[in-house]
């Protein structure tokens, strides 16, 4: 693929953000069920739940991550399909009544709102169950077999009880509950990281024989860009308001949730947000002009309005 060395790099996520996240709306409509097959309130209610909204920043990584690695990003549309469903699956759940009860995501009515809480339970199961097909099916065709499998499992592995699910449940015996810097960084490596690290694996994971000191610093820029991610979410439930979010702002002050602007305060908590998004710049060091949207990827998540 062309190098973006000669292109101003401030300018390179602006043109990449639109044509990643109009190939990942393409290739995600291509792959769920019509509204009109068979269960069909259960497949409208799954394109609802993952159609036409959402920044798509998982997707954008693993194509991101393509290019840092060499890789025709064109080819990623399998695991960058897997992750967001991963995630609007988590979204779909994670609003639900026994969970964070909320009427708005993504500026329209939550799933179970929508249409029913047993629709949207199923919703979110089916999404995870596509998730999978997507990875085993739909990923680039010289990815070997056990390259497949490796990814199935990362996979499998950010989205349960050892990542995302499992941050899930910490978050709930948190609620209303006192923690420390400590624990509140292991709730968000799980909760939110393990999903964001997996996309950034999944996009390096297509790539043969990827050299392993790089794959790590990868892995480190992830690890420090999901926590990045996390402290600006929660900067944003103070500072957002509900019309640019698309969902409810003080969400987490009405569910006594601990937070980084709750435990650190505002100003120190933009300042941790920072020195995240330093260190994964520096973990991305020894990578050519080929990272510069990862570079950028970066800063967005830390400067992001909604
Ligand atoms: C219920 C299984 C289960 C898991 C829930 C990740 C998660 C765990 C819930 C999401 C709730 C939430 C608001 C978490 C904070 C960080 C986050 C994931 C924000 C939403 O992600 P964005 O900003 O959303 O990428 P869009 O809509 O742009 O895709």
């Amino acid at each position: 693929m062309s190098s973006p060395s000669n292109r101003n790099p401030s300018k390179l996520l602006e043109q990449r953000l639109p044509t990643y996240q109009a190939q990942v709306e393409e290739a995600l409509d291509r792959l769920l069920p019509k509204a009109a097959t068979l269960p069909m309130r259960l497949h409208e209610a799954m394109r609802y739940a993952v159609l036409g909204t959402g920044k798509r920043l998982r997707p954008v990584l693993v194509y991101a991550t393509g290019e840092a690695v060499g890789l025709d990003p064109q080819h990623l549309n399998g695991p960058a399909c897997a992750v967001e469903l991963i995630h609007a699956y988590s979204l779909v759940h994670d609003d639900l009544p026994c969970m964070d009860d909320d009427d708005l995501r993504r500026g329209r009515p939550t799933c179970h709102k929508a249409y029913d809480e047993a629709t949207a339970v199923l919703t979110g199961d089916a999404l995870q169950s596509l998730a999978f097909r997507a990875l085993a099916e739909e990923t680039p065709g010289h990815v070997s077999a056990e390259a497949r499998l490796k990814m199935v499992a990362s996979l499998s592995v950010a989205a349960g009880s050892r990542g995302m699910v499992g941050g899930q449940a910490l978050d709930l015996e948190a609620t209303g509950r006192e923690l420390d810097l400590a624990q509140l960084e292991d709730l968000h490596v799980h909760k939110t990281g393990a999903l964001i690290r997996a996309s950034v694996m999944l996009g390096a994971l297509c790539h043969p024989d990827y050299d392993h000191d790089r794959l790590e610093r990868l892995d480190r820029y992830a690890k420090s860009i999901g926590l990045a991610f996390q402290i600006r979410d929660d900067i944003l439930d103070v500072e957002g308001n509900t019309e640019a979010l698309g969902k409810a702002s003080g969400s987490d002050a009405r569910l006594s949730k601990a937070t980084y602007p709750g435990l650190l305060g505002l100003a120190e908590a933009r300042r941790h947000g920072e020195e995240l998004v330093e260190r994964a710049l520096e973990s991305l060091e020894p990578f050519d002009s080929q990272a510069n949207c990862l570079r950028e990827m970066a800063t967005f998540i830390i400067e992001r309005r909604s």
